[in-house]
């Protein structure tokens, strides 16, 4: 098929708001930036284990525990799907891991730092699950049949995620000061890194030109921040917590809050290796991913004698 052929078939589908499914044809640069955007979406997933991973063994009750580990767990099948969609686009899971490792592909900023104390697990639940659904929920409706698929799944899970958080910070606010002050500890943390996790500003941002015209992106990095901002204010309010940013206001007129300029020095330097944990986070992927050679051996070696 020529390339003239290929993409007014796909502009067609598009026109038409259908999915581009596997086997469709499509041009390669769609196929490029999916596969861009999608592995670092899995990576972002299963490096985020590792934050709430070390509060495990230190939750404050059992049921805390048990709720912490099914997360996690979750986290840890939205990589798995996730990776499975980048591989319907023709790149294997060892390509994927590979680019992680070596640093070609990115993972979310917000898994740089570290969860210091238990509050920290409330505030990635509330904070970083609230932050990704407002962005899943509007991929939804993206234009690849197998990635929107796949966070329909992803924000029924991320919802309970998000409610977890909350019902920590919640149950932090009625306790003791010192909680009280743990839980505000954790808020003024992690706020602005969440903020961060739409990416830069709309107009300092080069992929979205493409994403839109492709239907991969339908609403804009800083739409979704703004949302994201708006349903947030209003939860720390009702717990008692404060939005570290004194720019914070209602704007009658934009009927959404106005907020202060968010450091786009540290996103830069967090995003290109340079955070509080991005080596601990990647030396313990390398290790555990090593360590894990012989399970994938043995799966091949299993899958392989019942394909005979
Ligand atoms: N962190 O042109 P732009 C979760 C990069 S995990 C790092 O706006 P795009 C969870 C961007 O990649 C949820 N890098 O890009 C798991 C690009 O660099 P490259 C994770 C970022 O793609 C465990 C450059 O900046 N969610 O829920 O149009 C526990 C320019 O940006 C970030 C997803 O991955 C960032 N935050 O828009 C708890 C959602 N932002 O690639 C929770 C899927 C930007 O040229 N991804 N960059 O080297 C997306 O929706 C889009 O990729 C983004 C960025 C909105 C993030």
């Amino acid at each position: 098929m020529n390339t003239t052929e290929t993409k007014s078939s796909f502009q067609d589908k598009l026109d038409q708001d259908l999915c581009i499914e596997p086997k469709d044809t499509m041009p390669d640069e769609y196929r490029k930036h999916l596969i861009r955007q999608i592995s670092q979406h899995a990576h972002s997933e299963v490096i985020g284990m590792q934050p709430e991973g070390n509060w495990i063994t230190r939750a404050p009750s059992l049921r805390a525990k048990q709720i912490l580990l099914a997360k996690i767990q979750d986290e840890g099948g939205h990589g798995l799907y996730l990776y499975s969609t980048a591989e319907t686009l023709g790149i294997s899971r060892e390509e994927m891991i590979e680019q992680l490792h070596t640093g070609k592909a990115k993972y979310s900023n917000i898994f740089n730092y570290p969860a210091l104390t238990w509050a920290d697990i409330g505030a990635i639940g509330w904070l970083v699950d609230g932050a990704a659904i407002v962005n899943q929920v509007s991929l939804q409706k993206t234009s690849y049949g197998p990635y929107a698929r796949a966070m329909v799944r992803i924000c029924k899970e991320e919802s309970f995620h998000q409610r977890q958080g909350y019902e920590i910070m919640t149950n932090m606010m009625k306790g003791t000061k010192e909680q009280q002050e743990m839980a505000q500890d954790a808020m003024n943390r992690w706020w602005w890194p969440s903020l961060m996790m739409f990416g830069p500003h709309d107009s300092d941002s080069p992929h979205s030109g493409n994403a839109f015209v492709w239907k991969i992106k339908r609403k804009s990095n800083d739409e979704l921040r703004q949302r994201f901002i708006d349903k947030t204010v209003q939860q720390a309010e009702t717990i008692g917590l404060t939005i570290p940013d004194s720019d914070l206001k209602w704007n009658e007129t934009k009927n959404c809050y106005d907020h202060g300029e968010i450091n786009w020095e540290e996103f830069r330097r967090v995003v290109n290796g340079n955070g509080p944990c991005n080596k601990q986070r990647m030396t313990h992927h390398i290790k555990v991913h090593n360590e894990g050679a012989w399970v994938r051996e043995a799966a091949a070696a299993y899958a392989k004698a019942n394909a005979k």
